[in-house]
């Protein structure tokens, strides 16, 4: 008799990567009702600049420049520093650190990643520098800070602006320092699906007073008085409104931190036994917001590949996710202009192969950990006749969009 391909308990409600945590409502509300009081609801608004010391005071800079999302934030941050040319980024990073600089004709350069931390490999970089080279973007994935010193060493020695996407790592540190004040600038994400969010938003921060001249600047059109323009700008301005939504997440960041680093636990407990799947862990002794919860599928060990993991907890509602697949070099339209980066890129080839994100947040409770516990360690023990089932329902190649095997 064939093993059924789900297990008789699945989770009650689909649990998402990313979902958002949302404060305390009530002081939403307030807010919401005090901002549409005083009927200012964009342009540099009270909530807005409150927001902006808020995060400045704990990234440890001395400017915050808020924004609409963090795209816009490092585009605005990228061209008020002028970087040109060719800007060395990593490959695995979401897509927007890439697009930022290629929506302003700037060459990304892809460089590969350290295996264990999945960031910016400082020994990679130096091969990559050409004359065009005018910057290095670091991105802090999952919010552990990239190798700071090797990064700033190299931008020394070659003249070079750095920079940090670190749209994971908002309320994270890194030797001992608030991430935020390394490198010129710094940008986070307050998207929806990060532990703080604004719904959309975004800011830089820095210690550079003329770039944060510059940016606000840049953000409001260029317009430097009422009817006086002085650069080229865009419009990356953060209403009121997400600003409201942002204090709010802001009141509760310690609690949310909490329940991550719970649920982190949790996910080390329920996951300690796998053959061949790892919990990425954070150094507990820098600060972290724990907000992705990582699992690295070992190939060799594993007796399920991490895609039919996938399908199995898509099966019972756990839509973990695989990011950040299959690296931006194989996106376009990074593919079509470079379709042989992938050669100098083997540990980014490797990781997105590997890589599960798993939900995690104010959703999630240690009891549903548990339960993905028992769902993988039942898959792992009828690993032989899934492996079969599965492989009927996906050919090798297949998109794999996230669906049930139901
Ligand atoms: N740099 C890095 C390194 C980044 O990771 C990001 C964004 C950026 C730059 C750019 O930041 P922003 O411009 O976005 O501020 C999501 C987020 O949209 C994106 O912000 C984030 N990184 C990325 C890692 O994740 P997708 O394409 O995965 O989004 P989507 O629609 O598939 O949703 C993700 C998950 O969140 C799903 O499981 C559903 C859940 N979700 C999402 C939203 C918006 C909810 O449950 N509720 C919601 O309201 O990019």
């Amino acid at each position: 008799m064939s093993t059924p391909l789900l297990r008789s308990a699945i989770l009650p409600h689909p649990l998402h990567v990313g979902r958002p945590n949302t404060g305390d409502r009530q002081r939403l509300q307030e807010r919401i009702d005090a901002l549409l009081d005083r009927n200012w609801l964009s342009n540099d608004g009270p909530l807005v600049r409150e927001f902006e010391a808020r995060v400045a005071a704990i990234a440890g800079t001395r400017h915050c420049v808020a924004m609409c999302n963090a795209t816009v934030a490092l585009e605005i941050a990228t061209r008020a520093a002028g970087l040109t040319g060719e800007v060395i980024v990593p490959a695995y990073t979401f897509v927007a650190t890439a697009h930022a600089l290629q929506w302003q004709q700037l060459t990304p350069v892809f460089c590969d990643i350290d295996p264990v931390t999945h960031n910016i490999d400082p020994e990679q970089i130096a091969r990559l520098i050409t004359p065009r080279t005018s910057a290095i973007i670091g991105v802090h994935v999952w919010g552990r800070g990239c190798d700071t010193d090797a990064l700033e060493c190299i931008a020394n020695k070659h003249g070079l602006i750095l920079m940090y996407d670190a749209a994971h790592a908002f309320g994270c540190g890194h030797q001992n320092q608030p991430i935020g004040s390394f490198g010129l600038a710094e940008v986070f994400s307050f998207h929806a699906t990060k532990f703080v969010n604004c719904a959309e938003g975004g800011a830089v921060v820095t210690n550079n007073d003329a770039l944060a001249d510059k940016m606000r600047l840049m953000r409001n059109f260029g317009f430097s008085g009422y009817d006086r323009v002085i650069y080229i700008g865009t419009n990356g301005k953060m209403s009121e409104f997400s600003a409201a939504v942002g204090l709010t997440s802001l009141d509760s960041m310690s609690d949310f931190i909490a329940v991550n680093y719970r649920n982190y636990q949790a996910y080390q407990q329920a996951l300690a036994d796998l053959p061949g799947i790892t919990v990425q862990s954070y150094n507990e002794s820098e600060r972290q917001n724990y907000q992705y919860l990582v699992l690295d599928v070992d190939p060799a060990v594993c007796p399920l590949t991490r895609d039919q993991i996938l399908q199995v907890l898509h099966a019972h509602h756990v839509l973990a996710r695989r990011y950040f697949f299959p690296g931006v070099h194989r996106m376009e339209p990074y593919r079509a202009y470079y379709p042989n980066a992938y050669l100098l890129l083997p540990v980014t080839e490797d990781v997105v192969q590997r890589v599960i994100v798993m939900p995690t947040g104010t959703a999630v409770t240690p009891e549903m950990i548990a339960q993905i516990g028992d769902i993988l360690r039942w898959a792992m023990t009828h690993s032989a006749e899934l492996s079969e089932q599965l492989e009927a329902r996906l050919a090798p190649g297949d998109a794999f969009d996230g669906f049930s095997l139901r």
